[in-house]
């Protein structure tokens, strides 16, 4: 996700040796400024941070480690809002009110259900309200991705007042004990006058805990100019950057913080309902060094993954029962991790290959959907025994599947190995006898 600016701050980090004189920093320095300004973090960002950098490596004593040092800093200074949250925090008393904002197209209606699932996930009671009466089939695109997601939508396709819908959705959130009231509102080509003084009325009504805006973070500097005419008519408390995905080049996110004055909140990185992330600096400062960011994902695995479930797993590993619909199971719950490439971009080390995974999708790749369409070409008792897989039934299976045998008979051959290998793992020697694999040396020295 922050490849470009991790790349930008490595480059930096390797001019300068372990001992220094004060030319290499600003070698150093000119080289960060450069990429930092490719990637696109906004001017005066740039040269604060720069300035700063200098001052403090000069202050601990010209050195890499130094430098490493005073960038970490810095960065988390500028990416910390005084006051400003981090992540999702919720009221002391729910709902917890969220207003979404931002301009057309920007990302509002798929962020408002991303946030959904974000907080269901984390076994929170949300609802969320349709308050987008401007464009046709808004209303329509928010049912259908409530629907898909399970999330409660308030909507009323009788009224053609969003702040009359807001006040009854606040009013049903609250009767019905919801944890979080997510608001959706119309976008606009444009700030103007009309478009914040709906908000504005929408937010009176609601007395928002929480007013997001939601930029496109292709958009560039622009995303984030058009914030501040936001901010001054509503008053925002945190920014969300969607897209970012896309082909910007990521330094917009460095920016938000300090030019707005307000805390980037969450990065939407993919169009899917998973593909949101908090944005918690001194987390992110870790991955933009090439860290990883082992809490997010611990954080992030223990919402999908139950603890209940993952040692009957175990169990079932170890007996050699692990079956086809276990291996369902444990690919539906990979889905909701989200992008391969983020997960793999918070393990640290792992950054690095996280490019070439960029488009591995757990949903769409062919090897998935191939192994989707094997098992559901499966009896019951085949998915439940693999061991009664004979040629008969593997023949049947391929032409179910629309595969040739071949294909079958490698997708069998990698499930039998793969069940092998955890059930070894999974067994109480196991982390043992890993630990001795890899201290065989693999390659010559
Ligand atoms: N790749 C990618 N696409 C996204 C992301 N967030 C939103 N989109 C896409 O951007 C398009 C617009 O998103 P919407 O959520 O409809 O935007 P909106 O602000 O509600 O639009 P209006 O209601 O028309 O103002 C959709 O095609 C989304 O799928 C993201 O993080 N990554
Ligand atoms: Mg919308």
């Amino acid at each position: 996700m922050f490849d470009v600016l991790t790349d930008s701050f490595k480059a930096a980090i390797n001019k300068i040796r372990f001992s220094d004189d004060e030319k290499a920093l600003k070698n150093a320095l000119e080289t960060l400024k450069k990429s930092l300004l490719k990637a696109d973090v906004h001017h005066k960002v740039v040269k604060e941070l720069l300035s700063a950098v200098e001052i403090d490596t000069k202050k601990y004593g010209v050195g890499q480690k130094q430098f490493l040092r005073a960038i970490r800093e810095n960065l988390t200074r500028v990416l910390t809002v005084k006051n400003g949250n981090q992540g999702f925090v919720f009221a002391s008393k729910p709902p917890t009110v969220a207003l979404m904002m931002g301009l057309q197209g920007s990302g509002k209606t798929t962020t408002t259900v991303k946030l959904a699932v974000y907080l269901k996930l984390r076994k929170k009671k949300v609802l969320v309200a349709a308050c987008d009466l401007q464009r046709l089939a808004a209303v329509e695109q928010l049912k259908q991705l409530c629907t898909q997601n399970e999330i409660d939508l308030y909507f009323d396709d009788n009224e053609k007042n969003p702040v009359k819908i807001a006040k009854e959705a606040l009013k049903q959130a609250s009767d019905q004990m919801y944890d979080v009231l997510l608001v959706d509102s119309a976008g606009r080509l444009a700030i103007d006058e009309e478009l914040i003084n709906e908000l504005a009325r929408i937010n009176e009504v609601l007395s928002s805990h929480e007013r997001f805006y939601v930029a496109d973070s292709m958009g560039g500097q622009d995303a984030v100019r058009s914030a501040h005419g936001f901010h001054d008519k509503i008053g925002i408390t945190g920014v969300i950057l969607s897209k970012y995905d896309g082909d910007g080049k990521g330094g917009i996110a460095l920016g938000v913080a300090s030019q707005i004055g307000v805390p980037l909140r969450f990065i939407g990185t993919g169009e899917k309902s998973a593909d949101l992330e908090s944005f918690i600096p001194d987390r992110v400062v870790n991955r933009l060094m090439g860290e990883g960011d082992l809490a997010t994902l611990a954080e992030k695995t223990s919402t999908v993954i139950d603890e209940k479930e993952a040692k009957a797993i175990t169990k079932k590993l170890q007996k050699g029962e692990f079956n086809f619909n276990d291996f369902l199971t444990q690919m539906e719950s990979m889905k909701k991790l989200g992008s391969m490439k983020s997960i793999i971009g918070m393990i640290p080390g792992l950054s690095q290959v996280a490019g070439q995974l960029k488009d591995f999708d757990f949903e769409n790749s062919v090897e998935m959907k191939r192994i989707k369409a094997m098992i559901s070409s499966m009896t019951i008792k085949e998915r439940l025994s693999p061991s009664i897989l004979n040629n008969t039934r593997k023949r049947r299976i391929a032409v179910g599947a629309g595969l040739s045998q071949m294909e079958v008979n490698r997708f069998f051959k990698q499930f039998e190995n793969a069940s092998k290998i955890a059930k070894k793992f999974s067994s109480k020697d196991g982390m043992a006898s890993l630990q001795n694999m890899m201290r065989q040396p693999k390659f010559p020295r």
